[in-house]
C-alpha cells in the first residue's frame, strides 16, 4: 500500500485497486452556450481547472490506473429524461432543445462530448449516466468489481452536483474515496468549499481530500 497526506488523515492506496473517476468535463459544463449557461451559471469558473485535470490524468495514466470518465446526458429520444428533470425551473433552454453545441445535455451532440484536452485514451471506459450520480443506471458498479478497484480518486464537475453525488454512492458501496481539491469546480465557490468541507468531516464521514500535487507525488 502506499499512502499519501490528506484531510482528514493520511490516505491509503494501491496502484492495482485505485480507479481516477472523471465527471462530467463536458463543453455543456464549461463552455458557452450549454447546459450550465442555460441554467444561468457563470461557466468561466469551470475552465480554470482543466490545465489541472489533464496533469491528473497523466499521472493517473502513467502510474497505470484505472482511469473513467462520464458524461451527463441523454439518449436522443428522452426516454431516460424523467419529465421533472426537463422541467424543473422552466429554463430558456431545455434538456433535449437545439443550442448552439447541438442538442443540450444529449449523447453525441457536441455539447455532451468531453472537452477535447482531456478526451478519453483508447481502452479507457467512458460512462454515460442520466442521473446526477455515476452509479444509477449506468455500467459503473460492474466494472470497477470486475477490476478489484477498492479506492477512487474524484476530480470533475459541479463538485457539490455530480462529483458529490457520486462519490457519496461510492462511499456506501464500499469504497475509500477521495476529492482531488483542485481538480474540481462549481459555479459557486462557497459550495465548494462546502462540500469538500463536509465530506471530510466527521473523520472522513464520506471520504479524503488532497490537493493534486499531492496526489502526483503520491502516484510516481
Ligand atoms: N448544475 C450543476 O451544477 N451540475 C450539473 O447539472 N451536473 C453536474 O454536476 N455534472
Amino acid at each position: 500500500m502506499k499512502t499519501m497526506t490528506a484531510t482528514p488523515f493520511d490516505y491509503a492506496f494501491d496502484l492495482a485497486t485505485t480507479a481516477l473517476i472523471v465527471i462530467d468535463m463536458q463543453r455543456d459544463f464549461i463552455e458557452a452556450g450549454g447546459f450550465g449557461a442555460a441554467l444561468g451559471n457563470d461557466v468561466t469558473r469551470l475552465q480554470a481547472i482543466v490545465p489541472t485535470v489533464a496533469r491528473l490524468i497523466g499521472g493517473a495514466r502513467a502510474a497505470g490506473l484505472m482511469v473513467v470518465h462520464t458524461r451527463e446526458c441523454h439518449r436522443p429520444d428522452l426516454s431516460d429524461l424523467p419529465p421533472a428533470k426537463r422541467d424543473r425551473g422552466n429554463p430558456a433552454l431545455r434538456i433535449g432543445d437545439p443550442g448552439p453545441m447541438g442538442r443540450l445535455l444529449i449523447a453525441g451532440e457536441p455539447g455532451a462530448d468531453i472537452l477535447p484536452e482531456l478526451a478519453p485514451a483508447p481502452g479507457e471506459l467512458v460512462i454515460d449516466k442520466p442521473g446526477k450520480g455515476a452509479f444509477y443506471a449506468t455500467g459503473l458498479s460492474g466494472a470497477l468489481q470486475a477490476r478489484g478497484i477498492r479506492q477512487i480518486l474524484f476530480a470533475g464537475v459541479t463538485t457539490e452536483v455530480c462529483v458529490q453525488t457520486t462519490m457519496r454512492e461510492a462511499n456506501d458501496r464500499g469504497y475509500d474515496c477521495l476529492i482531488v481539491t483542485d481538480a474540481t469546480e462549481s459555479y459557486f465557490p462557497e459550495f465548494k468549499a462546502a462540500a469538500i468541507a463536509m465530506m471530510t468531516a466527521q473523520q472522513g464521514i464520506v471520504g479524503w481530500a488532497a490537493p493534486s500535487d499531492a496526489v502526483l507525488e503520491a502516484l510516481d
